[in-house]
């Protein structure tokens, strides 16, 4: 297939995968502050297959969530997409590879609180990590700390080259975390090098997406979260110039004061090797966890967020908030939608 003809029929995938990530965040955002995480998770994931199952693609998915905590799932190589039946080299449709997450936050949804999210990235076949669905440490800053940090230095390190770069006091910088126990020593490390925290309960994907984006008012994520999360994070780093670095964390290294302490779990080092990780404690960077090089990154609010609204639900329809970013071309839409459903008197609002 020509260069043109694969960047014209991503183009046109972008808007399907669109579709996609809004249905699921409506049918997720119905369930708001029900209290019911699993009911939202579900809702999610069941809108999300059903709107697949049109796409023009031969769809494959390479890294997706559920398995961590027993949660309804689009399964880790589920293969979907209207060309879900056909051999790789049938050019019918393109062979995609598909991160997903489609409903990231499920507390946060089940609560009303902020930053649920319906998302999934897409790329050509081999453009994304496939990998179980595990923990991950992550480093991720915007554009102008590209390079410049380095996962393994000390965080007092890290906080001073990201202030130098980003021309601020290091006491002027906010990081995020997950508010996890596992994070205590990390958290002592940000405080006592004089940074802000902001502490979060779920998406470590929404914060390093606001990390990213100029005047959000988060500059850097730091800590450990799902390894699903950190490779749709890489997807929208290559739309937006930020970076993420990255390295697997199994199980029983998770409480550990050194991350990189030797694990035991033979189980999920096996299962890392059959998808193709050699070495399970290499550093990640965005290149290595979403190398391909058309990539589609799509999301949508559930709830009200710091980049995007939630759903809202009015009498003639719904609207939604995305974000939709493609590296060839290179693109970033917030798109506002408007789902009429009603009759020809329906007013649109500004
Ligand atoms: C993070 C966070 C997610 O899972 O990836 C986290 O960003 C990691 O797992 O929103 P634990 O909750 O087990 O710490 C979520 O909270 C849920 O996907
Ligand atoms: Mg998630
Ligand atoms: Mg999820």
């Amino acid at each position: 297939m020509s260069a043109e003809t694969t960047e014209t029929r991503f183009s046109h995938l972008s808007k399907e995968f669109l579709h996609v990530v809004e249905v699921a965040a409506i049918a997720a955002a119905r369930t708001m502050g029900f209290g019911q995480r699993k009911q939202s998770d579900r809702a999610a994931v069941e809108a999300m297959r059903e709107a697949m199952r049109t796409v023009r693609m031969n769809g494959r998915i390479v890294i997706g969530e559920g398995e961590r905590d027993k949660a309804p799932m689009l399964y880790i190589g589920e293969r979907v997409g209207a060309g879900a039946e056909l051999p790789d080299d049938d050019e019918t449709f393109p062979a995609v590879d598909i991160a997903v997450d489609p409903l990231e936050g499920t507390n946060l949804c089940a609560t009303g609180a902020a930053n649920a999210i319906a998302v999934l990235a897409a790329a050509e076949r081999g453009g994304l990590l496939h990998a179980p669905d595990m923990y991950m440490n992550k480093l991720v800053v915007g554009p102008a700390a590209k390079g410049k940090l380095d996962i393994d230095a000390p965080v007092a390190e890290n906080l001073k080259i990201l202030s130098d770069c980003l021309r601020r006091a290091v006491t002027d910088l906010v990081v995020s975390v997950l508010d996890r126990p596992r994070h205590a020593r990390l958290i002592a490390d940000i405080r006592e090098a004089g940074a802000r925290i902001q502490l979060i309960s779920d998406g470590d994907l929404s914060a390093g997406i606001s990390a990213a984006i100029g005047g959000s008012g988060v500059h850097a994520v730091m800590g450990i979260g799902g390894a699903p999360e950190g490779v749709l994070t890489a997807a929208a780093m290559k739309c937006l110039n930020g970076e993420i670095q990255a390295r697997f964390v199994l199980k029983d290294q998770l409480h550990a004061e050194d991350h990189t302490k030797v694990t035991e779990d033979s189980e999920t080092l096996a299962r890392m090797r059959a998808m193709g990780i050699e070495d399970p404690a290499r550093v990640y960077r965005t290149d290595d966890l979403a190398p391909g090089k058309h990539i589609i990154f799509a999301m949508t609010g559930v709830t009200n967020g710091t980049v995007l609204r939630g759903v809202r639900f009015f009498g003639a329809g719904k609207r939604t908030s995305s974000l939709l970013m493609t590296t060839c071309p290179h693109t970033v839409r917030l798109v506002d939608t408007v789902h009429v459903e009603g009759g020809p008197d329906t007013v649109i609002r500004l």
